[in-house]
């Protein structure tokens, strides 16, 4: 142990400790800005420096460690000072457009400037002009309003080991951009927007689709459908101050019929659909020596990694279209015809945790005769946007159910939101279909949890099954390569881009806290344990649909309207 004084306070700090972590464990708040909890610090921004004794300029606290002795002013006048200018030079250098600004009041920068009381203009000069990049269906960059924290440099390049932007040029130029400044959607970018969650300003930010959707809500002619996702209903509530991780499926749907939405439907039910498609495309590729491990397909992130980057890897990729676009596909198909609709006139609408998902929605291997099965998705920041332009107060509405048929879910299609949760939901349906038995402990704990990559083997009818779990597309390098050597043990993978899973996707509510991935994630897992029926062959109405319209997994009509093809 180490001991220093902190503003004249005691404090014993582990050996390797920097002073933004001592201080911090005693309750001192000294700001950040380019800091990345356990990521190696870079010193970079300055708004973190404090003074040393004994130092003679002041000292980045992120990247200094604490040793002996010590003694650290985090709030004297010279610090104080420097912070200030620091970021009035940063403000200067900024677009001054909060008042219409998407991240108005959930802006680090505009936080900072409060917290030092900034109130006039003191450094007026020339300022940076760059022109927004809006190549992408899903993201837009405007690097006007990027401070060159280097935050979203650093998830994509370290967490999501991808690299699609770095830094250009030096000083006054510098800069946060694509190879050649050519736009994301030509760049290795795979619309995670990871870098979405860390940006500290509105310089990383999705697409939004919510004119699409409103103009559709207005339109007499459109039959309007949503569905919600699994990821969002564990998170929309943080937007309303909520405890991390309430779920708020009631509050969601009640909005939802509110806004004008003819029906409300669960993509959980596409969730269930997904895994009896996807088991039985396990079965048979084990049981007739089809290309394995079979890798699962929901997550567009990973789809669009492999197109992008192992192209020759393909055919290891299930054919299942996402659980959201199966759900747009029988919507269009199987409903529309129940309730004597003209597919034409239904506008399929998606709330996802996800920004990829947009991309997805408008690739037209996702259509069918030019009709894509789902017309626009919005992120849960997007959704909680439109709630308050309607005047919609969340926290006092009442709960409500979801539409049926396409409303029953069982439990393992809720736990799809977090990392490992489509294998699980995925093992206890094959389990059932391979051996006859029904799993008798549902609970596959192995498959949980945020490690990189989780490995597990369940035993069916004497056969050992091997699985793993990828969680963050920054791990799955190793595992396509051991594929490629002809080494790999598995069976089945499944992938998901950002780390945790769809309840941490790049549409979810901004806020730097830690911990606020497991504490989503455990509301999935008690969504599940609270469920009557918790494995996705139960589903009553997914088991009509069956009946009624699609014969069998896998057979001809699932063929034509729940598979897909890739592109490489
Ligand atoms: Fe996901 Fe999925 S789990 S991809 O993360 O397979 O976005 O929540 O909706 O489609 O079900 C996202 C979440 C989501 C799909 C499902
Ligand atoms: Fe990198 Fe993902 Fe951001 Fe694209 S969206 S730049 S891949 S972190």
């Amino acid at each position: 142990m180490i001991e220093l004084t902190i503003n004249d306070i005691k404090v014993k700090a582990e050996e390797g400790m920097t002073i933004l972590e001592a201080a911090k464990s005693v309750g001192i708040h000294i700001p950040t800005l380019c800091h990345m909890k356990d990521l190696f610090p870079t010193g970079a921004c300055r708004i973190c420096v404090v003074e040393v004794d004994g130092m003679r300029n002041l000292t980045p606290s992120c990247a200094y460690p604490v040793t002996e002795g010590m003694k650290v002013q985090t709030n004297s006048p010279r610090v104080r000072v420097a912070r200030k200018t620091i970021v009035e030079l940063l403000i200067e250098n900024h677009p001054q457009d909060c008042l219409i600004c998407v991240r108005n009041k959930n802006c680090e920068l505009q936080d900072l400037s409060e917290r030092y009381n900034v109130r006039e203009h003191r450094y007026v000069g020339e300022k940076k002009n760059h022109a927004i990049d809006i190549s992408s269906p899903s993201m837009e960059r405007d690097p006007a309003k990027c401070i060159l924290c280097g935050r979203c440099v650093r998830t994509c390049n370290e967490i999501q080991k991808i690299g699609a932007i770095d830094f250009t040029n030096r000083g006054f130029k510098s800069n946060v951009t694509t190879p050649f400044n050519k736009g994301l959607n030509i760049s290795d970018c795979i619309l995670c927007g990871q870098c979405i969650l860390v940006c500290p300003t509105a310089a990383l930010r999705e697409r939004s689709h919510a004119k699409e959707v409103v103009n559709a809500l207005n339109d007499k002619k459109k039959f309007t459908v949503v569905q919600v996702a699994p990821a969002v209903r564990a998170t929309l509530g943080e937007e309303y101050n909520l405890p991390i991780g309430t779920n708020v499926t009631g509050k969601i749907i009640t909005g939802l019929r509110r806004l004008g939405f003819d029906k409300v439907f669960d993509t959980n039910f596409g969730a269930d659909l997904t895994i009896l498609e996807e088991a039985t495309e396990l079965i048979n590729r084990l049981g007739n020596g089809g290309v394995t491990p079979m890798f699962t397909s929901c997550c567009p992130g990973w789809i669009k990694f492999a197109e992008q980057n192992y192209p020759h890897l393909l055919e290891h990729l299930s054919t299942c279209k996402s659980p959201h676009e199966m759900e747009g596909a029988i919507i269009k198909s199987y409903y529309a015809k129940k309730m004597g609709l003209n597919p034409e006139d239904i506008f399929v609408v998606s709330i996802m945790p996800c920004t990829v998902k947009k991309f997805e929605a408008s690739r037209p291997e996702l259509s069918e005769d030019k009709m894509p099965d789902v017309d626009a998705v919005l992120t849960t920041r997007e959704l909680v946007r439109l709630f308050k332009v309607a005047g919609i107060d969340f926290n006092d509405l009442p709960d409500d159910e979801f539409d049926n048929p396409l409303g029953e879910s069982t439990g393992a299609a809720a736990i799809f939101g977090t990392s490992g949760g489509v294998m699980e939901a995925a093992l206890r349906t094959a389990y059932f279909k391979l051996s006859g038995k029904e799993l008798e402990n549902v609970d596959l704990t192995n498959v949980r949890g945020f490690d990189g990559v989780k490995e597990f083997s369940v035993d069916i009818n004497g056969s050992t099954v091997n699985v793993a779990v990828v969680n963050g597309i920054g791990n799955v390098r190793g595992i396509l390569e051991q594929i490629e050597r002809g080494e790999s043990k598995y069976h089945f993978i499944e992938v998901m881009a950002c780390p945790g899973g769809c309840i941490n996707g790049g549409g979810q509510p901004i806020h730097q806290k830690p911990e606020k991935v497991q504490k989503r994630a455990r509301a999935l897992y008690e969504i599940d344990a609270k469920m009557k029926n918790r494995k996705s062959h139960e589903n009553e109405s997914l088991k009509k649909l069956y009946n009624e319209f699609l014969g069998e997994p896998n057979g001809h009509l699932s063929h034509e309207l729940l598979h897909t093809t890739y592109v490489n």
